[in-house]
């Protein structure tokens, strides 16, 4: 039913802060088609750490399994296992990882207003992105019975916001790429596979390209792309 794929050791591993704290890689159940595990995988890639994709056989309820529940109460995918330590939630995995291995660096910064920017986004990432751009692909590659003509007018209303937030800066939470950063990309970059298109947003356009040139960024699988509507 869980089928574990060979370690993944990230290529900008940092020795000496992973060898005091990492004795096997982190395990991460997932749907490779899923936006938001690619979520946690770009935080796992980003910070170099070395991870184990382990493909939830979700199609036969792999993620309702008790033993998964065990992991994920809820019975969804992203979670991960670090060292015994199991969390689910895509956005609390991206909060564990930096404040772990990442602590006191641009991903999870401490000063008051910038973390609250950083959890205003990933709670724009919960809600509108969710709602928005993932709802959208869930329909359209998943064939899920959510509203697709509200879910594209989402999207698009989140979109023109991010677009006007972007036009003078290069992230959208501070100075520097964050956590927020990840959290806002893989379903913003996979938009079009849900019928939204991203021709009139250049600034978010230019925000994805941004992150698709750090070091370490890992794409995730392309789905077909929807007829737009
Ligand atoms: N809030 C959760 C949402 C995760 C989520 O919705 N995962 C979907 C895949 S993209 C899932 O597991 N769906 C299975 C189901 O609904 O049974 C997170 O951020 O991790």
């Amino acid at each position: 039913m869980i089928t574990p794929v060979s370690a993944i050791w990230a290529s900008n591993t940092s020795k000496t802060k992973l060898e005091k704290t990492m004795t096997q890689p982190i395990k991460l159940y997932r749907n490779p088609k899923s936006g938001h595990c690619h979520r946690a995988e770009l935080m796992l890639a980003f910070l170099g750490l070395p991870y184990e994709p382990v493909d939830l056989d979700m199609a036969n309820g792999a993620h309702k399994a008790d033993d998964y529940l065990k992991i994920s109460p809820f019975g969804l995918v992203p979670a991960i296992d670090d060292g015994g330590y199991t969390l689910a939630d895509s956005n609390a995995i991206l909060t564990y990882l930096a404040h772990q291995y990442a602590s006191g660096t641009h991903w999870i910064p401490s000063d008051p207003k910038d973390a609250a920017e950083v959890q205003r986004w990933l709670t724009i990432a919960a809600d509108n992105i969710y709602s928005g751009p993932c709802a959208a692909r869930l329909v359209k590659v998943f064939g899920t019975s959510h509203d697709h003509a509200a879910a594209v007018t989402k999207a698009h209303d989140l979109f023109k916001v991010m677009d006007a937030h972007l036009v003078d800066r290069d992230w959208l939470a501070t100075n520097e790429i964050t956590i927020a950063d990840v959290a806002g990309y893989s379903y913003i970059a996979h938009a079009p596979e849900g019928g939204v298109d991203l021709k009139a947003y250049p600034n978010i356009r230019a925000w994805l390209h941004r992150i698709e040139g750090q070091s370490g960024f890992v794409r995730m699988a392309k789905s077909p792309i929807a007829e737009l509507a």
